[in-house]
């Protein structure tokens, strides 16, 4: 389709704007289809930014191999420029809106010489939904465009839901690289250098602005730019809930089943725990999603959530048959890796594979010729694959995906986790008393930082509120609000019931206690019966615990290791408490609302009882 052909003038217009102000060589608006990805990998593997993958192992798939300059999400250059500093808060960037959309513009003109303007409809959420929300992607870069049509919902569906003046966020995104006379990208991923990138967020006006970065959530703008930051700010004004939380299925042996959502900071294995294959019998998981939800409140007074999103952005160094088997199956075909080895025999390869790589040579993520690989461990910082690299697949491609994962009216929550990775204190399972101690929960959200992260801030607890740090598009103070707010207005017996986990306990020998994984179902299984209002349980100073006996222990977990994981360790929580009082909930100012002070309070009296 051409963008004459748009039915909706206040997109036409936009887009006509776009083009004067870009000046691509072309533009083409997208209709979702099958062969427009093709066509789109087609010109990526002619540019010799794509590398086809031998068909026989993982058809339909191709290898990226990014700018060493682009690998990740940059939070230092992402901001939300609304009108008010103090609206964007303490832990976000921010920017004047105007003066950020002088500096943006001043980079937009001619960024797009050369190449293709790509006009993206998607849909975040099932096309038509009452939850789903709808985003139009200005891009000049065809790795966005394919990457988009697996992550979301594309083309002319979505903008037969838009009609003539249907609401949609307008996103744009150059790779701010234009091409002179002749110029080819000629293996060379195309992006602008870091001090020219600017992921933006402008979040009274609703529009995102991406500059000068192809990666990831950078550049794939319906993810974590829509779904989480402009959606936060939509779920504030709106009464309902855009987080950073998957969504699985849970079925105990009597067929009975439950939806429960989960919030953890990265690196905790969120896709692992939305994909888990339970090792308790007779119980299933399936996956509704990993990364995202949305949640608004049904007729009925419950929470009905959607995955807004399509497909799987995961971490691939990590990924194996062990760790998570359905993540290995869902990127068996049609996928895009990026960033992971290249195998002789034409298959991808990254670190905790679990093998080593065929042949006598690999290339790794920038290329080079190395040894392959004999083992599925590298030395830190000689990695074949990014530790950020990732694979691209089509959720509905998981085999454990559940039935109603698109179900355009969502499923009924009935339960919300909070994690981290803490080797000490925090027991294993915790059940809050009531919401406002849920929410409390939720605000001190904190994990050890691991060597992937930042390496000289190992093993010290990065404090990240709902998991939503880099994503909230508002001040966090108002977020906790939101959260209480809503609490407040609803029936609380119909509320999801808020659980803290942690399977990352350590003993002093600096090993884990517990073996995480599918074991984990043994908790999902207890936190199931406690929203049948079973499941044994004692209320301590912290809330409720699970009785000694209310979880079978694993093999190789011994009754003093389950008295270590279900105990409160009184010293422990008050030096929380005191660090959440001194160093964390200071950073929001007065806008910390009065009620986790008082939550705050209780806790420590209780403790000191
Ligand atoms: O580095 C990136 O661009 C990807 S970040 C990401 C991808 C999938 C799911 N979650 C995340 C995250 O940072 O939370
Ligand atoms: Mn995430």
């Amino acid at each position: 389709m051409n963008v004459q052909e748009l039915k909706h003038p206040g997109l036409k217009k936009w887009v006509e704007e776009a083009v004067a102000l870009m000046s691509p060589d072309t533009v083409e608006v997208c209709d979702g289809s099958k062969a427009e990805y093709d066509r789109m990998i087609k010109i990526t593997v002619d540019a010799g930014l794509a590398t086809p993958l031998n068909p026989e192992k993982l058809p339909g798939s191709v290898l990226f191999r990014s700018d060493p300059s682009d690998v990740a999400r940059v939070e230092n250059r992402t901001y939300i420029a609304s009108q008010r500093e103090e609206d964007a808060g303490p832990t976000n960037n921010w920017i004047n809106p105007a003066e950020l959309k002088k500096i943006m513009t001043d980079l937009y003109k001619g960024s797009m010489k050369g190449r293709t303007m790509y006009v993206i409809p998607f849909s975040m959420g099932p096309v038509g939904s009452d939850i789903a929300k709808i985003g139009v992607e200005i891009t000049d870069s065809s790795y966005v465009v394919a990457n988009m049509h697996i992550m979301t919902r594309v083309g002319t569906k979505v903008l037969d839901v838009l009609g003539s003046n249907g609401a949609y966020v307008p996103c744009f995104h150059s790779v701010g690289k234009p091409l002179g006379p002749g110029e080819k990208d000629a293996g060379l991923w195309p992006c602008a250098p870091l001090d020219k990138k600017y992921i933006s967020h402008f979040p009274e006006t609703r529009e995102i602005w991406s500059y000068g970065s192809g990666y990831g959530g950078n550049a794939l703008l319906g993810k974590k730019c829509l779904a989480l930051r402009i959606a936060s700010v939509l779920a504030r004004d709106e009464g309902w809930l855009a987080e950073h939380m998957l969504i699985l299925k849970i079925t105990n042996p009597e067929g009975d089943v439950k939806y429960i959502t989960g919030a953890f900071p990265s690196a905790c294995g969120k896709t692992n725990l939305a994909m888990l294959i339970p090792t308790l019998p007779g119980w299933k998981v399936e996956t509704v999603g990993d990364d995202i939800a949305w949640m608004k409140f049904g007729k009925d007074g419950r929470l009905y959530a959607i995955n807004p999103e399509a497909g799987f952005f995961g971490v691939a160094p990590g990924t194996n048959n062990e760790s998570n088997l359905n993540a290995m199956e869902s990127c068996k075909k049609n996928s895009i890796f990026t960033n992971c080895g290249l195998t002789e025999d034409g298959d991808v390869w990254w670190e905790l594979i679990g093998h080593g790589a065929p042949g006598k040579e690999i290339l790794d993520w920038k290329g080079n010729k190395r040894p392959a690989p004999k083992t599925d461990k590298s030395p830190k910082g000689e990695e074949i694959a990014h530790p950020n690299a990732r694979f691209t697949a089509p959720a509905r491609q998981c085999p454990c995906i559940a039935k109603e994962w698109e179900d355009p009216a969502g499923v009924p929550i009935s339960a919300f986790l909070f994690g981290g990775r803490r080797p000490k204190t925090i027991p294993l399972v915790n059940q809050a008393r009531s919401w406002i101690h849920g929410v409390f929960m939720g605000s001190i959200v904190g994990s050890e930082v691991t060597a992937a992260v930042i390496s000289d801030q190992v093993g010290q607890v990065r404090r990240d509120p709902f998991a939503m740090l880099p994503f909230c598009g508002y001040h966090m103070g108002d977020y906790f609000k939101h959260w209480i707010k809503l609490g407040q207005s609803h029936d609380e017996s119909k509320l999801p019931k808020i659980f803290f986990v942690n399977w990352f306990r350590k003993n002093d020998e600096g090993k884990f206690i517990w073996p995480g994984y599918g074991e984990n179902s043994r908790v999902l299984a207890w936190i199931f019966d406690r929203c049948s209002g079973k499941g044994k349980a004692q209320e301590t100073p912290i809330g409720f615990l699970p009785t000694l006996d209310a979880i079978t222990p694993p093999q190789g977990v011994s009754q003093g290791d389950m008295q270590e994981l279900l105990k409160v360790d009184i010293e422990g929580w008050k030096a929380e408490i005191a660090d959440v009082r001194k160093n964390h909930y200071p950073k929001f100012g007065d806008k910390l609302p009065k009620e986790l002070y008082a939550e705050l309070d209780a806790i420590e009296k209780r403790l000191n009882a």
